[in-house]
């Protein structure tokens, strides 16, 4: 039993990250046809891709919901960088809910929401989120939170699931003295006193400081389970304010990269089903909103940022556009929590072997890539030439 598990066969019903939307879950999965006990007419299965809970209004009610049909077989679960961050004990923003620490920030941020009030319930949500894999596949289909990197798959395949914790923290602890060999620390302290301002101010615009940027690609890339969970990062062109600080380093779209034919589904990446909001690096920004991605065009984003709902209904801001969706599969179909069916668009099905005869020097040139990209776990550090947008929209 490892941290990559089958999927069922069947066709089934990918739900998309919920966020501690309680309410839009219980409508999508009416729209979808479910009963309370999670059972479809048509013996469907429901897959959740993670990031369940933080900042919407009942992150313990999502979790007792997906829990009580993970429990009774109804549906697979996987874990997102959210639910990583409660298993590590690694209080952030959105989890105020679970941990004091947050509480009093999470109060300004969020409108109210329902808490986690004694040990032992946080402990049986710890006890259930650490049962679930990170990774889900069958011949057709493969589903992950943020990123199918197969070197880090591999890793992932290699550790017992039950173990994610325990494996990602001692990855964390081996990034920590990668760093330590390669001097980062040292070497952002020098550039601190070249740039003594703060990095989060917007007005004071940083020169590309490198070991600020090596550190970062240290920490997101060293760790395969993080990059499943949290996607791969890359060099910059140049610095870029996001999420109140200025970066040297912005997402990568791994799925340009992706050469396999079986499509992954995932979730993490916030794409909008209205052209005009664009997640903050631009990751989606030549894409119709319902379009397949990637150079084969056979990756999905199904986070449609329902978990920005909470923040932009306290700040009376516009909803619409921020929604809870599923994609049906093999229909390729999108249901969303207001009722609405959608069919998605350019994919592209996996060559046939009689399709797939290739000139063997070509043949040869692509496994001596795969080769290379399994070699390390960051993609090529070239520096990227598209700007991305100045925005403030969280992360992940
Ligand atoms: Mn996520």
């Amino acid at each position: 039993m490892s941290l990559i598990q089958p999927l069922p066969q069947g066709p089934l019903d990918i739900v998309g990250d919920i966020h501690g939307e309680l309410p839009a879950l219980n409508a999508l999965l009416q729209h979808l046809g479910y009963d309370a006990r999670g059972r479809h007419p048509q013996g469907r299965t429901l897959v959740f891709v993670g990031d369940f809970v933080d900042r919407g209004p009942d992150s313990p009610g999502v979790v007792s919901l997906v829990q009580g049909l993970v429990q009774t077989g109804r549906a697979l679960a996987i874990l997102g960088n959210h639910e990583i961050n409660l298993l590590r004990h690694d209080p952030k923003d959105g989890s105020g809910w679970f941990f004091a620490a947050r509480l009093q920030s999470d109060l300004r941020k969020y409108p109210g929401f329902a808490r986690c009030h004694d040990k032992s319930e946080r402990s049986e949500i710890l006890r259930f989120l650490s049962t679930l894999p990170l990774g889900l596949e069958r011949s057709d289909l493969r589903v992950i939170h943020a990123a199918w990197h197969q070197p880090s798959i591999a890793q992932a395949r290699g550790q017992l699931l039950g173990n994610a914790r325990l494996a990602y923290d001692a990855w964390e602890r081996q990034a920590s003295q990668a760093a330590e060999e390669k001097q980062i620390t040292a070497r952002m302290q020098a550039e601190n006193e070249q740039w003594p301002h703060s990095l989060e101010d917007d007005s004071r615009r940083p020169p590309f400081l490198q070991a600020h940027c090596d550190n970062e690609l240290n920490k997101s890339c060293f760790n395969p389970l993080k990059v499943l969970t949290t996607g791969l990062e890359r060099q910059a062109h140049t610095p870029f304010f996001a999420g109140n600080k200025w970066r040297f380093v912005q997402r990568h779209p791994w799925w340009d990269d992706y050469e396999d034919d079986i499509p992954v589904v995932m979730g993490h990446y916030w794409r909008s089903t209205q052209a005009q909001h664009r997640t903050e690096e631009g990751l989606f920004a030549s894409l119709s909103p319902f379009a397949w991605h990637g150079r084969k065009n056979n990756v999905f984003c199904v986070d449609f940022s329902v978990g920005a709902r909470a923040q932009a209904r306290k700040n009376g801001k516009d909803t619409e556009h921020l929604r809870l969706a599923a994609l049906r599969w093999p229909e390729r179909e999108l249901v969303f929590d207001d009722g609405q069916h959608q069919a998605t668009q350019l994919f592209e099905r996996p060559q046939t072997q009689t399709q797939a005869v290739q000139p063997l020097a070509a043949a040869n040139s692509s496994s001596a890539t795969a080769a290379h990209r399994g070699a390390t776990h960051c993609p090529a550090q070239a520096p990227n030439k598209r700007a991305p947008s100045h925005s403030s929209s969280p992360r992940g």
